[in-house]
Formats: C-alpha cells, structure tokens, sequence
C-alpha cells in the first residue's frame, strides 16, 4: 500500500527517536499532525508557535535527540523564528516544519505567502522542501545535517497538497548517529609543536570546556584528565555540569557572575585547554595571550581566538590520549584551586542585603528544596548570570539555558518540554518577571498535562539586565519597568497552584512540599535586586 508524503515524514522522525513534535496548527498542517499522531507521535499544543520552538530545543538539549516542531505557513512560519535560531545558535539539532499553500500558487500567490528559504536560510544549516518523489532522502539528509558537528537547525517547508500526495521516496534510513570519532586528527601550523609538546611545555595550563564535551559525553576523561596533571577546569554556561561541580579542580563558570575572576584566571594560564569549548558563548572579545589547545570535533575556523595547535576528533579520546602521553608532574596544587574558589564564592554573594530576599538566596533555597537530580532551566537576564554560576549542576544536561542566542522567553517552555521528556525527574524553572511574562501562558499547557514542574519567577518589577545598563549611562529607566502581575491569581486562573515570598523563611516554606506537588507551582519571589546592582 502506498504511503502520503505526511505518513514518510512521521515515520522518519519516529524512527529517528522523536517522540513529541511541538505544534500550533493550521490548514496546511493538519495531515501531518495526524500521520504524526497515528504514528504514535505526541503532539503538543503549545501556546504560541514560538514557545513551540523553544520546548523542541529545550528537549533536544535535555536528550540529546533532534527537537521537532511544526507550524503552518505564513504568520506560523514567521512566528516560529525565535526558537529556531537560538536551537542554531545553541547548538542543538532541530527538525522545524512550516506547512505552505498548495504547490500550484506558491509562486504568485500573496496571501500568507512567505518564501521560507530566504526568511530560514541565515539561521539554519538548510532551509529545504519536502517533496513527494524526495520525502525519504530528504528526511535523512535533514536528521543528518541536524545532528552532525556542529548540530543546529534545519527547516522543511512542506505544501498542504503534497503531504497527502503519495510518495514514491519511501526509504527512509536513519543517518549514522554521532558516536565517538575512530580517529584522532592533529592540525598544526607552520613550526607549532604536536599537542603533547605543547602540554608538556605548560606550567599552569586551564582546560575551558564547553558544549562539544556535553556532546561527546567527555565527563569522565575530563575528570582523568584533571585528577592525573592536576588542571582547572572552567566550564561554559550551556555546559554546566559536563564537569562534577564538587571536584577540586572545577574552577567555575565562564561569562556569568564574578567574571573577572574567571578571565584573571585564565590570563593568568599559560595553556588554555579548548576540550568542545565552543566560542558562540563568549561575550566579550578574546584577549588571552596564552596559547590555545583547540580539541573538538571541528577546526576553529570562526577565528574568534587563534589556535595553532588543534586535536580533531572525540573530546573524550583527545583529552585521554594527551593524559596517557604525559610524563610531567601534577600542575596545580589542590590549594590554588581551593583559593580561587573561595574568592569565586564570596564574590557571588557581594551585595547580599542581610534580612532582604536576595536573588542569590532564591538559588540557594531553591536549589536546597529541589532534589539532586533536578533539571533547570533558566531564562535571560540578571538573574540567569547568578543562577549560571551558583545553580549546583550534577549531571551534564542538568541546567538547560540558551547563551548562544541568548533569547527571553526560553525558560518556560524549557520547562516544560524537559518535564515531558523526563517525566521522573523534578523540574524547576528560573526565570525573570519579564522573561516570564513574555511566555506565561505555556503554565495551562503543564497543568494540562499534570506536570508539577516549580516555575520560580525572580520579581523585581524590572527589565533589570537592560536597566542597569541605563542607570550605568545616567539614563532614566525607559521601557525597562514592568508592572506587577499578582502570580497568585494567574497561577489559579491558569489551574495552577501558586504562593508569594516576600523572604527567606517563606521561600522555603513555600517549597517544602515540592515532591508532592500535583499540578504547576508558581512561586512569585519578589526580590530586592540590588545585589545584582552591586555585582553587574
Ligand atoms: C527576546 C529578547 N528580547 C530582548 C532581550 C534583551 N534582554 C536581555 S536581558 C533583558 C531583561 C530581562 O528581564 P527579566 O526577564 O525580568 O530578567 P532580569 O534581568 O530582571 O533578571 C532583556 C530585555 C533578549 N535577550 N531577548
Ligand atoms: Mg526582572
């Protein structure tokens, strides 16, 4: 019997591993919908296509398997923008499908016409077509450029009267998945020394590690790694977690809070040690005069820092092949660490204002009442910077934040698609009052569901990363102001359960029946901000 073009579709994606695809509907979609649904696909109704987007990349950065969403043509297509560029920009594999109007008036057609391939080609790695005699090949091309170094986005237009158009490209073959790489390939310039020299040669070497280590699961050879020579490692914001953060040797989190600390340290290496460290998370220019270790799957060709010296393949291998080939002497004494530490620590709670509701005490106390194995999300802001360094990360994966693109918005339905992926483990959300507002209805999607994911909204009435900026210029507080929602009352409007905490003693006893919550908990925690005053 002979399959639709939709039925190819769903079936490519189901045997790809995808479980949900996250959707707002329309005409053209709603055959693809259906083959994805009799596919035994979970198709989810987000709010608006562009939480859509977020939850499909959240839930590709929580499993590590392409996130899927689908919109319909013309303003869904449009409206899905966001998300699909922070999963390019974040590094995340993601399959977005638009639907488009009938083949036969694509091409003068005005009304809700929009030419996806020029609108998705600057923030994906391919804006292509579904076309019946190409469905399978095109499936397998799509999954495969999704999810090969570096992962990222690929959009797929397909039109209302090809998804129920037979298809004659059935064969579907799943693309070979990114296990770790046979071989281990050496780029050197002109005169550079081979990368165990290079090692050999360090006094005070750091390793920055970052999401290419998340990917190719380099927990344990880091760990070797710095255990056997006795390194620092720094770790990127997205990668949180790829590195035990009670190790000794775990020196903190680059670009967050207390960032001076982190640059001085490494101007102050005389290696740095690039183990998948990826430089979309960089905010500033790079101006370390130490040489650079580069080791990932891919050359540095962005160029953002020089290196001489690459090692190309599995972070993992590399990192244990240039452990195995050391003959020097442990590098750091525990104690430098240790000091480095202590002054990371007491940099991140400068400003706290005693008997006040501090954002770093909302970490603290938050992260206290969750379980260990609790993901998180976090959104965009002042509050992100604290909870990026302080948020104690057991597992990669563990805090799930978008810092390549770096939109508002994201920790919300994060949330909640990391709720549904892991419907065991607790999920809290970390999230401003604007980032909140910009994404709050998605909370009737989790009580819908029955997903007691904790949504902790950091209130400080403020636009707060953007005011700063302006009171640093001597500029009035111009559209950084944001009015009081009474969370309370949403949360119960939206089926909800939600509490106030005004200190420190109500945010925990606010949180004391975490593991028993039934249905979404909004915590509205009204903060006093200017401990993020202080340190911004
Ligand atoms: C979609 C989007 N719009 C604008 C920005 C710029 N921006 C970065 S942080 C920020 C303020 C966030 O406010 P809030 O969510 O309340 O967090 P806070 O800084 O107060 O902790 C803004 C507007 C952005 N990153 N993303
Ligand atoms: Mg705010």
């Amino acid at each position: 019997m002979s399959q639709s073009t939709a039925e190819v579709v769903a079936d490519s994606l189901a045997r790809a591993g995808v479980r949900s695809i996250f959707a707002y509907p329309g005409d053209p979609i709603i055959e693809l919908m259906e083959r994805s649904r009799r596919r035994g696909i979970d198709v989810v109704l987000a709010r608006r296509e562009g939480s859509a987007a977020f939850m499909a990349e959240a839930s590709a950065m929580a499993t590590g398997l392409p996130g899927v969403c689908l919109s319909t043509l013309g303003p869904g297509s449009t409206a899905l923008v966001n998300g699909v560029a922070a999963a390019n920009t974040d590094r995340v594999p993601m399959i977005a499908l638009s639907g488009q109007i009938e083949t036969s008036r694509e091409q003068y057609f005005t009304h809700q016409v929009i030419d996806h391939k020029l609108l998705y080609s600057s923030i994906t790695k391919w804006a292509g077509r579904i076309e019946s005699s190409a469905v399978g090949t095109t499936m397998r091309k799509a999954l495969s450029l999704a999810q090969a170094e570096r992962p990222g986005a690929v959009h797929l237009t397909i039109a209302g009267d090809v998804s129920k158009a037979p298809a004659t490209d059935t064969t579907f073959v799943p693309p070979p998945a990114m296990a770790a790489l046979s071989t281990i390939g050496v780029v050197r310039a002109p005169g550079a020394p081979d990368p165990s020299q290079l090692l050999a040669k360090a006094k005070r070497p750091v390793v920055l590690t970052g999401i290419g280590a998340t990917r190719a699961g380099a927990t344990d050879a880091l760990v070797r790694f710095a255990d056997e020579i006795a390194v620092p490692v720094v770790v990127s914001p997205m990668a949180k977690g790829v590195f035990p953060e009670e190790h000794p040797m775990f020196a903190g989190v680059l670009d967050m809070a207390c960032n001076q600390l982190l640059w001085q340290l490494l101007e102050e290496s005389d290696l740095i040690i690039a183990a998948g460290f990826d430089a979309v998370e960089l905010i500033k220019p790079w101006r370390i005069a130490a040489p650079v270790l580069h080791i990932d799957a891919l050359q540095h060709t962005d160029q953002i820092y020089a290196s001489d010296v690459e090692c190309l393949g599995d972070v993992g291998a590399v990192l244990d092949a240039l452990r195995e080939s050391w003959t020097g002497q442990p590098r750091w004494p525990t104690k430098d660490v240790a000091a480095h530490r202590t002054r990371l620590k007491n940099a991140y709670y400068r400003g706290r204002v005693e008997g006040h509701l501090n954002p770093t005490d909302v970490v603290d106390v938050v992260r206290a009442a969750m379980p260990r194995d609790a993901i998180a999300t976090t959104d965009v802001g002042s509050h992100k910077l604290l909870v990026g360094q302080g948020w104690r990360t057991h597992a990669p994966r563990g805090l799930l934040m978008t810092n390549g693109l770096s939109s508002m918005g994201f920790g919300v339905p994060a949330a909640i698609a990391a709720k549904l992926a892991f419907p065991s483990q607790p999920v809290v959300a970390l999230v401003g009052d604007g980032g909140f507002a910009m994404a709050a209805t998605e909370i009737r999607l989790a009580a819908a569901r029955g997903l007691p994911i904790v949504f902790v909204v950091f209130v400080d009435g403020s636009l707060n990363r953007i005011e700063l900026k302006q009171m640093a210029q001597e500029y009035p507080s111009t559209a950084t102001r944001i009015e009081d929602i009474d969370l309370v009352g949403l949360a119960t409007a939206m089926d909800c359960d939600g509490v106030r905490a005004e200190s420190t003693a109500e945010l925990e006893k606010a949180l004391i029946e975490v593991e028993s919550l039934r249905r979404p908990l909004v915590v509205e925690a009204r903060i006093d901000p200017s401990q993020y005053e202080s340190q911004f």
